[in-house]
């Protein structure tokens, strides 16, 4: 559904991590200067996937697990937009899977913001995919898509993020959006955003989060040192947070960049028969 109605307040429970994660939103939209007619959020079926009500942009509310579709859509009919796909863990990781896995590889440059809770919040606290093994009766052992992101071979940004530390989270978004807007391609942030009434899990993250590139051979644009590197860290017990693959400068790898060139896109194109009659004729003739 295409929002047009004014932004609510939150409807999130105080204290709830998602708070974070949009100020930051807004911070680095502000920084950046993206005006809000060029910014576009689409939020995906969760708590965290109202997250589009909340602020005076474009919004669209996808369908369950289907946000990165529309989010790319948007970007390939108008690539001048800054497009923000935003969702939960059961959204991204649980019936969005398959569309995560394929935005690695096409690579359209949008950013895909993960809101982590480990659990799903708006059903009321069952497993998700990032559950950890005994919450709510889990057996599965968590998925970790920073680790799965970090196995795939193209020239993404990757980083996560924590909500309680904002600072650092308006700073990667910058950087992911600027990313974005160079058509570099996709930008994925995971945002480690505690569901304060299912999974209040601000206390142990707090004592578990590093910051990567603190550690002894961090270097974002190697991704075989960054896979050990962040291994080794989740072995020892803890969170690596922070960049974790920044690709050395790779012109105009974005997938609406390969597909249109120079080219405005569809939204902005001329579209009157005037200006299309000679293509038109043309394809009637069946030689185009
Ligand atoms: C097709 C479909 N299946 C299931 C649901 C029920 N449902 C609503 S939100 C949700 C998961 C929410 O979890 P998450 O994406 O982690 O978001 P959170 O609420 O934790 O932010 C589910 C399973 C639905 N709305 N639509
Ligand atoms: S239920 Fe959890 S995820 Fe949902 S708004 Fe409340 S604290 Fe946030
Ligand atoms: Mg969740």
């Amino acid at each position: 559904m295409v929002q047009s109605a004014k932004p609510t307040a939150p409807i999130w429970c105080p204290g709830c991590g998602d708070f974070s994660l949009l100020a930051a939103v807004k911070k680095a939209a502000a920084n950046l200067k993206i005006p809000a007619h060029d910014l576009v959020l689409v939020g995906g079926i969760g708590c965290s996937g109202s997250i589009h009500n909340f602020l005076e942009v474009n919004g669209i509310h996808a369908l369950h697990g289907r946000l990165l579709a529309q989010a790319v859509g948007v970007k390939l009919a108008n690539p001048h937009l800054t497009v923000v796909a935003a969702g939960g863990d059961g959204d991204g990781y649980a019936i969005g899977m398959g569309h995560f896995m394929h935005a690695f590889k096409k690579n359209a440059s949008i950013l895909y913001i993960v809101m982590n809770n480990e659990t799903y919040g708006l059903t009321k606290g069952q497993p998700s995919p990032t559950s950890q093994i005994g919450f709510e009766g889990n057996i599965e052992a968590p998925f970790d898509a920073i680790l799965s992101a970090l196995s795939i071979p193209a020239p993404n940004f990757l980083a996560r993020t924590f909500s309680g530390d904002p600072k650092t989270m308006t700073a990667v978004l910058e950087e992911a959006i600027r990313f974005n807007h160079e058509h570099r391609g996709f930008a994925f942030v995971e945002d480690l955003s505690p569901c304060v009434t299912y999974n209040d899990t601000y206390k142990l993250w707090r004592e578990k989060v590093v910051d990567v590139s603190k550690l002894p051979g961090y270097d974002p644009t190697d991704r075989k040192s960054m896979f050990r590197l962040y291994l080794e860290t989740t072995e020892a017990g803890k969170i690596p947070i922070g960049v974790f693959h920044r690709p050395a400068e790779v012109a105009r790898a974005g997938l609406e960049a390969k597909l249109l060139g120079e080219n405005v896109g569809p939204a902005r194109s001329e579209i009157s028969v005037e200006s299309n009659l000679a293509a038109y004729q043309k394809l009637l003739a069946g030689v185009a």
